[in-house]
C-alpha cells in the first residue's frame, strides 16, 4: 500500500463535507468556543485541549444557503504558539481556507496576533512556492460584543500590511448569543472566496513529495509526516499485538509505544487497556534483546496511556456518523489519530507537565508520580459536548 499524505487526508476528511477550514490565532481569542457554537449552535464552557479539534459544520449564510465546511482548530493547548505555527504550515496544502480569530478586546496582544498571523503566511508562501494557490484568509475580530472591543476599522489597519495582496477581509465577530454573531456575513464571504481560490488550485494532486522537507518543517510536522508514512507499511493491528506478545516488534521506539497504546486502548476498555500494557512492557523490556539496560519506568507508561487516552477520546466521529455516543474509533484508525493529536510524536510532550528531576527519579520509576509542572488534561473538550447531550 503507498499512498500519499494528500490521498489519506482526503480519504479521511473527505470535501465532500466541505472545504477544509484551518482556525488559527492567539491563546483565549476564541476559536474553539466559535468552532463549537458554529457546531452546535451553542456556547460550550472550553477546556484546553491538547490535541486538534475538528468539527464539520453547517454555517446558514444571508444568501438562504448553508456553507459546509470542516474547521480545524489547530490551537490546542499545550502546542503553545510555536507548534500552532508549525502544524498550520503541515496542514496548509490540504486545506482551502485559513480563519485567524483575534480578541479584539486585547489591544495589548494585537501586534503579536499580527505577527503571528504574518508568519504563518510565509510559511505557507514558502511551502508552496512551486506551486502557488490562493489560499483565502478570513480574520475574526472577535469578542465584539465587549465595550473594550476595538472598533473593526482598527483592526483592519493593523492587519492591513499582513495581508496586502491577498484574498483576505476582516469581519467583526462575538460567540455569544444575545443577537447577532456577525458569523453568517463573515462565512458568506469565505464561502465565496473559496470558489474563487479554486480557480487557482494546483492540477496536480500533492503526493507524499509535497511534506515539508527536512530543512524546512519544524520537527513536531517533519515527526507526524513520517510515522503516517511508516504506517502506511506496517502491520495490522492484530498482527502486530502478536508480534508484541512474541517479543518480536520489528522496533521498540516512540512510535512503537504510541501505536501499542492506541491498538490497545481502542480494542479493550481503559482499565483493562492499561493492565494490558504495563504487563506487555514490563515483560517485552525484561526479555527482548533489542531493549537490554532499559527498566520499566512507571509514571512515563502511565504518562503516555493517559495521553493516548486523551486523544482517542477527542477524536470526532467521521461525517457520515449521525451520533457521536455510536463512534468508537477502531485499532484501524491510527491515521486519523495521529492527524488530531500530532503531539503524541513528541517523545518530550512529558517535559510541559514534570520537571526532568522529579520524571527521572527512582520513585516515578517504581510508581506513580503526580506532575510537578502542571496537571494532566483530565477532561477534553468532546467529553464536555457530550455531556451537554445535544448532538
Ligand atoms: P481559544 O480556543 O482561542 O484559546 P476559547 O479560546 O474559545 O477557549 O475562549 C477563551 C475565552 O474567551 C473563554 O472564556 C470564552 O468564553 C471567551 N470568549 C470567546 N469568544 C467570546 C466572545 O465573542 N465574547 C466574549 N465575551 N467572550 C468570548 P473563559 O472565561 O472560559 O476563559
Ligand atoms: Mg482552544
Amino acid at each position: 500500500m503507498s499512498f500519499g499524505i494528500r490521498y489519506l487526508i482526503d480519504r479521511l476528511f473527505p470535501t465532500n463535507y466541505g472545504p477544509r477550514v484551518l482556525i488559527g490565532g492567539l491563546d483565549h481569542s476564541g476559536k474553539t468556543t466559535l468552532l463549537y457554537l458554529l457546531s452546535l449552535g451553542e456556547i460550550v464552557t472550553t477546556i484546553p485541549s491538547i490535541g486538534i479539534n475538528v468539527e464539520t459544520v453547517e454555517v446558514s449564510i444571508p444568501s438562504g444557503k448553508k456553507f459546509k465546511l470542516t474547521g480545524w482548530d489547530v490551537g490546542g493547548g499545550c502546542a503553545g504558539p510555536r507548534q500552532m505555527r508549525s502544524m498550520l504550515r503541515f496542514y496548509t496544502p490540504f486545506s482551502e481556507a485559513l480563519v485567524w480569530v483575534v480578541d479584539s478586546c486585547d489591544k495589548g496582544r494585537l501586534a503579536e496576533s499580527v505577527q503571528h498571523l504574518s508568519d504563518v503566511l510565509s510559511d505557507i508562501d514558502h511551502e508552496q512556492k512551486d506551486s502557488p494557490k490562493t489560499i483565502p484568509v478570513l480574520i475574526l475580530a472577535n469578542k465584539g460584543d465587549r465595550s473594550e472591543s476595538m472598533p473593526l476599522d482598527d483592526v483592519r489597519i493593523a492587519f492591513s500590511k499582513a495581508i496586502s495582496g491577498r484574498l483576505a477581509a476582516v469581519y467583526k465577530t462575538k460567540a455569544i448569543l444575545d443577537g447577532p454573531t456577525g458569523l453568517p456575513e463573515a462565512f458568506d464571504w469565505l464561502n465565496i472566496a473559496v470558489e474563487i481560490s479554486k480557480s487557482n488550485k494546483p492540477s496536480e494532486p500533492l503526493t507524499s513529495a509535497d511534506l515539508p522537507n527536512a530543512r524546512s518543517a519544524s520537527t513536531l510536522a517533519q515527526k507526524l509526516g513520517s510515522w503516517l508514512h511508516r504506517l502506511e507499511s506496517d502491520s495490522s493491528p492484530t498482527d502486530f499485538l502478536t508480534q508484541f506478545e512474541a517479543i518480536s516488534l520489528p522496533a521498540w521506539d516512540h512510535y512503537t509505544h504510541i501505536r501499542l497504546a492506541y491498538i490497545v486502548l481502542t480494542t479493550y476498555d481503559r482499565q483493562q487497556g492499561k493492565d494490558i500494557i504495563f504487563t506487555g512492557i514490563e515483560r517485552y523490556i525484561t526479555q527482548s534483546p533489542e531493549t537490554k539496560g532499559r527498566s520499566f519506568h512507571f509514571t512515563m507508561s502511565y504518562f503516555w496511556i493517559q495521553i493516548v487516552h486523551f486523544g482517542i477520546r477527542n477524536m470526532p466521529p467521521p461525517p457520515d456518523i449521525l451520533t457521536s455516543e455510536a463512534y468508537h474509533p477502531s485499532p484501524d484508525d491510527l491515521a486519523r489519530f495521529l492527524l488530531i493529536n500530532p503531539h503524541v510524536a513528541d517523545g518530550n510532550l512529558w517535559s510541559d507537565y514534570y520537571s526532568k528531576d522529579v520524571l527521572m527519579s527512582s520513585k516515578a520509576k517504581a510508581e506513580m508520580v503526580l506532575p510537578d509542572k502542571k496537571p494532566l488534561p483530565s477532561l477534553v473538550i468532546r467529553d464536555a459536548i457530550k455531556s451537554f447531550g445535544s448532538k
